[in-house]
């Protein structure tokens, strides 16, 4: 009956266009991801399981909505949550801990959950919240770079010169080409004339441009150049921590590529192709 009774209140809430709470599971686990030459490097993600994977968990919300947030620390370290947009939260999650969080999001956007450590982050803790009030087809690219060998040292927790930070292997939602394109929430699939979202959220430490062939698109979200929302272009950097979203409404068919114009980061060490290189597939 109580079961009956909360669907019915959600569908009536649904149907007033009224705020519901959106439950989400968190646990930081710490495993190992592959790149193409076979070699495995020290990686961390938040996952809605205690299993390791390598693609952070994304959340969406719509405007309006609160997020609960359950952070469980699955890892060997000591970790404090943070999120974009709110208040910076201070007590740290030993290893076993948890802790629930309530946020609320003013605006709608995109907004990077992480850890206060950028040491953590830069081995992969990073994902993405979306606060949404279009009901159109979004995409979401989470994107990240990494130098391998250092991955292990930190993880490892030993020191390294970011001055002399060359990273070579680079991931959109965990994966670098071609299986970017075999996961369905980064790779556009659309029909001429939808109007599509593709959001992005760079968690990484390096700048990223990507350039999508093809078409032009229009920022309507930039997390740190608020002025750039309306420009139409074809060519979007994005500085680390910076999330944008871009409105495509593509008028013709075809199979683009979209790739970051640093042409490093379209390898995986001598790799041609790999990394953050992916396609648009208009019919
Ligand atoms: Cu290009």
């Amino acid at each position: 009956m109580k079961y009956v009774l909360s669907i019915l209140l959600a569908a009536i809430c649904w149907q007033l266009g009224m705020a519901t709470n959106v439950q989400s599971r968190l646990f930081i686990n710490r495993g190992q991801i592959e790149a193409i030459d076979s070699t495995q490097f020290a990686y961390l993600a938040f996952n809605n399981s205690s299993v390791f994977h390598r693609n952070n968990s994304l959340i969406r919300l719509q405007k309006g909505d609160s997020l609960i947030v359950k952070v469980i620390n699955n890892d060997t370290v000591n970790h404090t949550f943070s999120c974009q947009g709110q208040l910076p939260i201070t007590n740290a999650l030993n290893p076993g801990d948890s802790a629930t969080y309530r946020f609320y999001f003013n605006n709608a956007g995109l907004f990077i959950y992480s850890v206060s450590n950028p040491l953590m982050r830069y081995l992969g803790l990073g994902g993405m919240i979306s606060v949404e009030t279009k009901s159109h087809a979004h995409f979401f690219w989470n994107i990240k770079e990494h130098n391998k060998a250092w991955n292990d040292t930190i993880a490892k927790g030993y020191a390294v010169n970011w001055a002399n930070y060359y990273p070579d292997f680079f991931l959109i939602n965990g994966n670098s080409n071609p299986k970017i394109n075999q996961d369905p929430v980064a790779r556009v699939t659309a029909q001429v004339g939808d109007t599509i979202y593709i959001c992005i959220s760079n968690t990484g430490r390096s700048i990223h441009s990507l350039h999508l062939h093809g078409y032009h698109g229009t920022i309507t979200y930039s997390s740190k150049f608020p002025s750039h929302q309306g420009r139409e272009k074809d060519t979007f950097p994005l500085y680390p921590m910076e999330s944008l979203i871009i409105r495509l409404i593509p008028d013709k068919p075809g199979k683009y590529p979209v790739h970051d114009h640093n042409l490093v980061a379209v390898t995986g060490g001598n790799y041609y192709p790999n990394g953050m290189f992916l396609t648009l597939l208009v019919q």
